[in-house]
């Protein structure tokens, strides 16, 4: 058997998607700009796909959809407006953001500071969120954005996106949520909640990769990271993607369709297989399950290190994760586990699962399984974890991590 728990990093295209993108390489492959019938031919099918996305997240006719490469782009994009509104006169030169974003949104931080932007990274509490009052607090008038991820790829927890876009609208500052993780895992309802972006990537919800989008509230001006033929409306340049915009339509649609039942599925698995783990002594799962996306745990097991972990559920075909895989090729610790405020120690044995709503009952009682052999495994030639024998109680623990 192969598992798959490593959905947050990408998941399957899923075969329905396939499937409609095929005529686009094949038949209709005309450029939707051209004024002949090969290009017409696709304009359906891109509406179509504009208005699968539009009701996928309820968001309005004022409001404008761009399709991007990727969420990185879409993140890159809004944050680096921050420069070309300085260059245009603007003298908002401060960003807000968290600890915990995904390295597109703090590498880009990093390189707005090169340019002389301040950054507030505001750290998260033990649930590992940042609170609305917190944003608050941090926001002067100098403040040009804040930048929070609606869930973190890690842990799974859920920002209070509602209250942060109340705070914002009250201060009249730009805010912009990172909802990669959110959406097609929980309810996204841009109706509901009082954001200016929200970047998404296709592949993060079954659909293609390459494609993402960045839906801007009340179509406000943003300056273009991409300068060409005046695509979608001048906003971004080059040929549209037509395959993946088509693909990334039928996923979000397949996605968000009947969201709470598949909901409800997922988490009944993950919690079986959460259980399962918590069975195991010394081992503490992050976050509380009410708040946290459907699909993911991240388990922390003492004395074993996830890199070993993740190579011992590797032999065994269970593909799984030490937490972001854009940073899980260096054995560092685990920073958002740092950030929630475990020691460097519990950091490092950081595991992430993420489920879909393709994984079966049979791969969870595998993974349980095998889960149970590896840790078994490493922590009889675990010489650190042997130290620390005999723990007091090694009772079952569901808790959130503690400053150390
Ligand atoms: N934002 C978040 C919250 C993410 O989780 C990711 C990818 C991205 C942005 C970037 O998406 P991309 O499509 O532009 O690459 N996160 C992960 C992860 O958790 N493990 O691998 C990739």
């Amino acid at each position: 058997m192969q598992v798959y728990l490593d959905n947050n990093a990408t998941t399957m295209t899923d075969p329905r998607v396939v499937e409609e993108m095929i005529p686009f390489f094949s038949e209709m492959y005309g450029n939707p700009n051209s004024l002949h019938k090969f290009g017409t031919s696709t304009h359906p099918a891109l509406k179509k796909a504009i208005n699968q996305v539009y009701d996928a997240l309820n968001a309005s006719d004022d409001d404008d959809i761009v399709f991007t490469s990727c969420a990185t782009e879409s993140n890159n994009w809004v944050l680096k407006s921050v420069v070309s509104d300085l260059m245009n006169g603007s003298r908002k030169n401060h960003v807000i953001t968290t600890e915990v974003e995904h390295p597109s949104i703090l590498s880009t931080c990093k390189w707005l500071e090169e340019k002389g932007i301040k950054v507030s990274y505001l750290p998260v509490n033990e649930q590992g969120i940042v609170e609305a009052h917190t944003v608050k607090n941090f926001i002067t008038d100098k403040t040009a954005i804040v930048s929070i991820m609606w869930a973190s790829n890690e842990t799974g927890a859920i920002f209070p996106i509602k209250e942060i876009g109340e705070v914002c609208k009250e201060k009249d500052v730009i805010f912009h949520s990172d909802a990669v993780q959110a959406i097609g895992k929980i309810p996204v309802d841009l109706q509901d909640v009082h954001v200016d972006f929200v970047s998404m990537s296709a592949h993060k919800f079954h659909g293609p990769k390459g494609v993402g989008a960045l839906y801007i509230r009340d179509s406000q001006f943003l300056t273009p990271l991409l300068h060409g033929g005046e695509h979608m409306g001048g906003r971004r340049s080059g040929t549209l993607n037509v395959p993946s915009i088509v693909g990334m339509g039928k996923a979000i649609e397949l996605a968000t369709t009947n969201i709470e039942d598949t909901m409800a599925k997922i988490k009944e698995k993950r919690d079986r297989l959460e259980d399962a783990i918590l069975e195991i002594d010394d081992t503490f799962v992050v976050g509380d399950r009410q708040n946290r996306t459907p699909n993911t745990i991240l388990i922390s097991i003492r004395g074993v290190e996830g890199e070993s972990m993740l190579w011992d559920l590797n032999n065994d075909s269970i593909g799984a994760s030490t937490g972001s895989a854009c940073a899980s090729e260096d054995l560092e610790a685990n920073t958002v586990m740092l950030a929630i405020g475990a020691d460097n120690e519990l950091a490092h044995t950081g595991i992430r699962l993420s489920l879909s709503r393709f994984t079966t009952d049979a791969e969870i009682e595998y993974t349980i399984e095998y889960f149970k052999k590896a840790v078994k495994r490493l922590r009889e030639i675990s010489s650190s974890f042997a130290k620390q024998q005999p723990t007091e109680g090694g009772e079952v623990q569901e808790c959130e991590l503690h400053h150390h």
